[in-house]
């Protein structure tokens, strides 16, 4: 099954704890705090696959996460840095926040490594927080835990040319006679189910042709294939619309060229507008060509090229017209955003709130703290103390009524407050 739409669930690795530890020596009696910090977590990144032209592998999997960085050792030995989770993507992936909408990355040129979500960062050992006056600190840092979040993956594939047209009317058969593409070809409706792409040299040159599946009347509301495969000729600079000149269908080709052009508008005003070449196929089961295709160009106003992707009849003018076309064209460009990058906690935001007797203190500055301390450790405790105060939480408290003996809440530590 072709995918172009794929969600996803993102990780990347927590920040190792720093560490406790004491230098030990023969002869030295007591030696000071080395422990080491936690080793970074690993990032995620996107990168663009010029080989791959699905998101199916992401059916099977969609979990990912990069490695958690190690805990910090004795002897100031920081902890190893968790490895980095590299994902590939075809070319022209953009990569969103599920929930916001935000745009992460447009993952576009081949090669192309972008990074979406940070490495918690390792937590320092207690070598880091000696002083003159504490001279023997007994407590460590967390690491920093990283979140979840709900990835979506959209393919907006990346093509110079895009062959639009209805069904059977012989893109894929087109295609494959420009280029090595090698796309299923068969006498029946909608054989072709996701773009295909193939590279078309032109002497020392070459560009991008991309086979769309075909669309019917009311693809724009989402018939057929619809929406789905709009989407794909969305990021091209020029369309090469195929019609079957040959009418072994019973249809009539300039009412085909019509509908089609119906549904390029009502999908999108910018794709409508793109400059089109338009190639009338399967002149070979024509007797005599030529007066069908002035007929067709007389009522439409506009030049058509007559060719057969069978014979390769008129298939070298075509190309000659496309490449001509597009050297005056500018380059496909990424699409505009701004990046929408996860929010690092508010450091300084605190709230407190009283339920049941009970106070409770969340905010990014008081999880921050939460985080460092270790309750057991009178140093490490009075250190915390220290800091509440400081920062104002100790007098929020007690603006919100708090007294000796009542439990304050922060995170997952709890503790009776006096004062
Ligand atoms: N006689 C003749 N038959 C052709 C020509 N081009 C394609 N065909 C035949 O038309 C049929 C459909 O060709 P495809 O290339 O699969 O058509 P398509 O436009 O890709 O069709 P969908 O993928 O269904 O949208 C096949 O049987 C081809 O062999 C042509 O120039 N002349
Ligand atoms: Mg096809």
């Amino acid at each position: 099954m072709f995918l172009d739409i794929a969600t996803i669930y993102l990780k990347a690795g927590n920040g190792g704890d720093g560490a406790v530890s004491w230098h030990r020596e023969k002869y030295v009696p007591a030696g000071g705090p080395d422990g080491g910090d936690g080793g970074k977590g690993g990032d995620i990144y996107f990168e663009a696959d010029a080989s791959m032209n699905s998101l199916a592998p992401f059916r099977f999997t969609q979990h990912f996460r990069a490695e958690n960085g190690e805990k910090g050792s004795g002897k100031n030995c920081t902890g190893r840095s968790g490895e980095d989770t590299v994902i590939k993507v075809p070319c022209g992936t953009v990569v969103t926040d599920a929930e916001s909408g935000g745009i992460l990355a447009d993952v576009f040129e081949p090669g192309e490594r972008i990074m979406v979500l940070k490495g918690g960062r390792g937590g320092r050992g207690n070598a880091k927080f000696a002083t003159a006056l504490r001279r023997a600190p007994g407590f460590s840092e967390m690491g920093e835990k990283t979140e979840e979040h709900k990835i979506r993956l959209e393919l907006k594939t990346i093509a110079d040319v895009g062959l639009v047209g209805f069904p059977n009317v012989g893109k894929s058969t087109l295609l494959s006679v420009v280029s090595a593409a090698r796309p299923k070809i068969a006498n029946y409706h909608f054989t072709t189910l996701n773009p295909n792409l193939g590279v078309v040299r032109y002497f020392d040159d070459s560009f991008l042709m991309a086979d769309i599946p075909g669309l019917i009347e009311g693809a724009s509301e989402g018939q057929g294939l619809g929406h789905s495969f709009l989407r794909h000729v969305e990021r091209v600079r020029l369309i090469v619309h195929v019609v079957d000149v040959s009418a072994c269908e019973g249809r009539d080709p300039v009412e085909d060229y019509y509908a089609i052009r119906k549904e390029l508008t009502n999908y999108s005003k910018a794709l409508a507008a793109l400059p089109e070449i338009i190639a009338l196929n399967k002149t070979d089961l024509l007797s005599d060509p030529g007066p069908v295709v002035k007929k067709f160009s007389d009522k439409i106003g506009k030049e058509a090229i007559p060719v057969s992707a069978a014979t390769k009849n008129g298939l070298d003018l075509l190309i000659k017209k496309i490449y001509e076309t597009l050297s005056d064209l500018p380059k496909v460009q990424r699409i505009k955003y701004e990046k929408f990058e996860y929010g690092e906690k508010d450091r300084d935001a605190f709230s407190v709130h009283a339920d049941n007797g009970v106070f409770f203190v969340t905010g990014g500055y008081v999880e921050e703290l939460a985080r460092r301390v270790v309750l057991s450790d009178g140093d490490s405790f009075r250190w915390f103390q220290r800091a509440l105060r400081d920062k104002g939480v100790i007098a929020a408290l007690k603006k919100a009524g708090v007294k000796d003996g009542d439990t304050v809440s922060i995170m997952d530590l709890e503790f009776e407050y006096f004062d």
